[in-house]
């Protein structure tokens, strides 16, 4: 492709990639931890916009990538220019971002991550690190001490040049750095799709940092800020297929192309510890209550999202679009929202939650997303507490139905198996996939001690879940009903959805 992205005119933006403190000039800076495509799409998209309100640029993001190379190689050698293409049934239009100046890779140059950490002119660090990024146990929400990434960043000593290696390590070691240089606090915003994230990654963090020094804790907890926030939008993973079809129709070469759909939403706690970008400007909601946003998404979004992987995966179904369009799993999805997620949420002042519904119906119907359900059923382990698991708890507290949540926990149980319905292996990817595939061998074709065995496992199920019999009966039962048909699907007309 002979036209580059530099020949685009936002390109000339003074930036020298080769060195980070260059990139830290006068303006304030947001880092961000796990510059995935999400962020991209979202938290990025909104900086822009809210900058472009104001025609300003007294903001910029550094992307911090924790673990792989691949999206620095990506934006570096397009000085962090990227294009946003949101595609909804009446077409599509593209944006340039270009408010993120530089990504880092950690393992390469963690000492350029932890000196950008702890600069006075870092305001904000935000995170989608996934849920599996905060080492935490997903039941409890408390810091899982003895996880190898969180055991090695305890003993890190900076001064011998070890690194830390997880997000809360970085997190914690350069507000340590801070401490010792006397330098104000920052806003750490998680971003990821957890419950109460801001008191989550609190808590994280104190957890750690008390493990360093108590009065060094005492000091993160007043100097920082750890606004909750709730982020919408669904960014699937880019296919080579995709981008090259953007890159021949816009008639230039970008290597950090998304696509994504036209809608978005931010609900921010409006809880800083200094000044933010004006996001409001830009759409997002600020407000002291986000809980309520962030409890209906959790489950009605990303709770239906997690069903459809699963039983769409285990029907034969490639992308979400493909299992919404099947009429029994359309009917399923419609009825585990409204019957068995909808109760536990407590709708927020001014939203029509039953218009919610439908236009989630619509977003998963959107044929142009592509969304692999492959994709979605990644790291249940750490989705399922949140998305489904609270729900269900609060069914069974109400005496409500249970039938469709028991369902898609059996077909989770089958999915992490590793094999589907027709005994063909699927390459599960989870932290927990060797505990949760030896739980099927273990068991040796005893459905009932296979579901024990899962359900033995605290970092997931709370105790009212795991010694509840009736729960456990019923995922057994629809675990055998799927697995004498070789579609999911086939056994939902028996739910009487
Ligand atoms: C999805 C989310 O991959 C997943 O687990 O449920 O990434 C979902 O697309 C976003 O939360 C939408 O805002």
């Amino acid at each position: 492709m002979d036209t580059q992205i530099k020949s685009l005119p936002r390109l000339n933006a003074s930036f020298n990639k080769s060195n980070a403190n260059s990139s830290l000039d006068a303006s304030s800076t947001i880092v961000h931890l796990g510059v995935g495509a999400f962020h991209r799409a979202h938290q990025a998209w909104y900086t822009q916009k809210a900058l472009e309100t104001e025609n300003s640029d007294s903001w910029k993001i550094i992307g911090v990538s924790l673990r792989s190379a691949t999206m620095a190689e990506q934006l570096n050698p397009q000085n962090g220019l990227y294009t946003v293409v949101e595609q909804n049934s009446e077409g599509y239009n593209t944006q340039i971002i270009d408010v993120i100046k530089e990504v880092i890779v950690a393992p390469e140059s963690p000492d350029t991550v932890l000196a950008v950490l702890s600069d006075v002119r870092t305001k904000i660090v935000s995170l989608t690190i996934t849920e599996k990024g905060y080492c935490h146990d997903p039941a409890s929400g408390q810091l899982h001490l003895s996880h190898p990434d969180i055991q090695h960043d305890l003993n890190c000593d900076l001064t011998k040049h070890q690194h830390p290696r997880s997000a809360i390590g970085y997190l914690v070691w350069a507000m340590h750095l801070r401490w010792q240089r006397n330098l104000s606090g920052f806003t750490v915003m998680s971003c990821d799709n957890l419950p109460a994230n801001g008191q989550l990654l609190r808590n994280l963090v104190l957890s750690f940092a008390h493990q360093l020094a108590p009065d060094f804790a005492e000091h993160v907890a007043t100097e920082y800020a750890f606004p909750s926030s709730m982020v919408d939008r669904i960014v699937p993973a880019m296919t080579e297929q995709v981008r090259n079809k953007f890159c021949q129709q816009l008639g230039y070469d970008d290597h950090g192309l998304i696509v994504t759909e036209s809608f978005s939403q931010w609900v921010i706690e409006d809880n800083f510890a200094q000044d933010r970008p004006a996001w409001e400007k830009a759409g997002a909601l600020l407000t002291q209550d986000v809980h309520a946003f962030e409890t209906m998404k959790l489950r009605l979004l990303n709770g239906s999202h997690s069903s459809i992987a699963y039983v769409g995966y285990l029907s034969g179904f490639k992308t979400v679009a493909e299992t919404i369009e099947n009429p029994e799993c359309f009917a399923f999805i419609s009825a585990i929202m409204r019957e068995e997620l909808l109760p536990s949420v407590d709708v927020p002042k001014g939203i029509d939650v039953k218009q919610y519904c439908q236009q989630l119906l619509q977003r998963f119907a959107n044929p142009h997303l592509h969304h692999q359900t492959y994709q979605i059923a990644m790291d249940g382990s750490q989705k399922l507490p949140q998305r489904l698991l609270h729900a269900l708890a609060f069914q069974l507290d109400n005496q409500g139905s249970i039938d469709r949540l028991c369902f898609v926990i059996a077909a989770w149980i089958q999915y992490v198996s590793g094999l589907d319905l027709n005994g063909k292996e699927i390459s599960v990817q989870d932290p927990y996939t060797i505990e949760l595939a030896s739980a099927y061998y273990t068991a040796n074709g005893d459905l009932t001690e296979w579901v024990e065995e899962i359900f033995c496992m605290d970092t997931i199920f709370d105790q009212n879940v795991k010694q509840n019999k009736q729960v456990k009966s019923k995922v057994c039962y629809w675990l055998a009903h799927m697995r004498e048909q070789s579609r999911a699907c086939d056994s939902l007309h028996s739910l009487q959805v």
